[in-house]
């Protein structure tokens, strides 16, 4: 089931301005049936939790996940179970992504510091980094346990000095699922999934604590939520299916395109991926490889669906057009494979995060290069890169004022108050200056 702002995502390849393109296979659905019912689904849970709490909560469970609890965190004992039942080398490659993930999120926050000017004589200006108190991560189940998901929500979260994290994973999830949310450092976790997760976590159970602010995809009912409570309670984004796009001049190679589009299509049926080449010889070789791979791949049912439906391989006449492309798709994980691709790289101006040069794959970062797989899709990378450990801050405003400041500034805040008809604004700022003059 899709959501309605889904649909919207679709439908943006074909239509384009761009002059030079030439399609050797276009997406073949451009857009999906709307189900408004979904959005009444979720309200419906949102405000049976907030007036019933954990007890609506065991409802939905029940309901939607099949699960009989009514006691939803877990327990110190359980974390020690699933953790002992972790393989070790598991383990160690989870503790290593987590390292990773953990050692980017520090040097970034390093980039965002405090700061105070004084911009007229008198007027001090400045603003904090303020870490959020408490953060909800929201832990997909999936149909695959992906172990660097909770570790992409939550490691940025403990490295910005958030107070509290809690997680909610759905009850059904693989156990390991719950170790990864441990070794990542959730402080609280809880085995709630869907809806009824994102409404327990926003307005606050008897058992689960209300947070500032969701992060971490779900399904098409968990962003449906967090779009529903979105407002007094932050998000960091709405998830779509992935996306890859490859940028290629004739240096690409067919093998590793087709090897890569296909990595991300075995995800689900609606991953979009694509090619973007000045070079139509690329262009179809990659086409023949794609087909050539599917015979052998076994998540090839889903990822064939996914290139059929999806996949786009786009021919263009000069440098200019493939660019202008693929700014205009905004992917959500971008390849350059061209000569020079970091110059190349400079020239992109929207996508999710860039993948620089053939060496640099898309998996490695999925899983444990250490930045963030948490990304923007459908378009949404025209506006925003993902998430990150400044999501987890605020930048908080100050100001302090001396007497020669009140002088620069209150005169014409007096002359607009009294322009605007507002009394009250014009004697607030006209106070200060009739003070100062009292004491001469
Ligand atoms: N490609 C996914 C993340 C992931 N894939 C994790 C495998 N493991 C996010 O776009
Ligand atoms: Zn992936």
């Amino acid at each position: 089931v899709l959501s309605a702002y889904e649909t919207k995502a679709f439908g943006m390849s074909a239509k384009t301005s761009i002059t030079g393109l030439t399609w050797i296979k276009s997406p073949e659905r451009d857009s999906i049936t709307d189900t408004s019912s979904i959005v009444e689904t979720v309200a419906e849970v949102l405000a049976d939790v907030r007036s019933n709490g954990d007890a609506a909560v065991a409802k939905y469970s029940a309901k939607f996940d099949n699960s009989d609890l009514t006691a939803f965190e877990v327990t110190a004992a359980e974390r020690e179970q699933a953790l002992a039942e972790l393989d070790p080398e598991t383990r160690a490659d989870t503790e290593f992504a987590i390292a990773n993930v953990r050692k980017f999120a520090e040097a970034q926050l390093g980039t965002i510091g405090s700061l105070e000017v004084e911009t007229l004589p008198g007027v001090h200006l400045g603003h904090r980094v303020i870490p959020l108190e408490r953060v909800g991560c929201y832990v997909p189940g999936g149909r695959y346990p992906l172990l660097s998901a909770p570790i992409m929500t939550i490691v940025p979260a403990k490295v910005a000095g958030v107070d509290e994290v809690i997680a909610c994973l759905p009850p059904n999830a693989h156990k390991a699922m719950i170790a990864g949310c441990h070794l990542a450092g959730a402080d609280r976790i809880f085995k709630i999934g869907g809806a009824q997760a994102i409404a327990a976590m926003a307005f606050g159970t008897e058992t689960v604590p209300a947070v500032n602010k969701i992060v971490g995809p779900g399904n098409a009912f968990v962003n449906e939520a967090k779009r529903q409570i979105f407002g007094p309670i932050g998000i960091d984004q709405l998830a779509g299916p992935s996306e890859i796009y490859t940028v290629a001049d004739d240096t690409g190679d067919a093998e590793m395109l087709a090897t890569d589009m296909l990595a991300q299509a075995e995800h689900d049926i609606r991953t979009r991926v694509g090619l973007i080449t000045t070079s139509k010889a690329l262009a179809e070789a990659t086409l023949a490889e794609v087909h050539k791979q599917l015979e052998t791949l076994s998540t090839a049912e889903t990822a064939g669906q996914a290139f059929r439906d999806y996949g786009e391989i786009v021919v263009c006449d000069s440098e200019e057009a493939m660019i202008a492309y693929s700014d205009h798709i905004a992917a959500e994980h971008l390849q350059v494979h061209t000569k020079d691709a970091k110059d190349f790289a400079l020239k992109l101006r929207n996508y999710g995060s860039l993948f620089i040069g053939t060496l640099a794959s898309v998996v490695y970062s999925d899983k444990c290069s250490g930045t963030n797989h948490t990304l923007p899709t459908m378009g949404a990378g025209r506006y925003t890169g993902g998430l990150w450990v400044g999501a987890y801050v605020k930048i908080a405003t100050h100001q302090w004022l001396t007497e020669e400041g009140v002088k620069q500034v209150a005169p014409p805040a007096v002359r607009q108050s009294a322009s605007e008809g507002l009394e009250g604004h014009r004697r607030a700022a006209q106070l200060r200056l009739d003070r100062m003059q009292i004491k001469g």
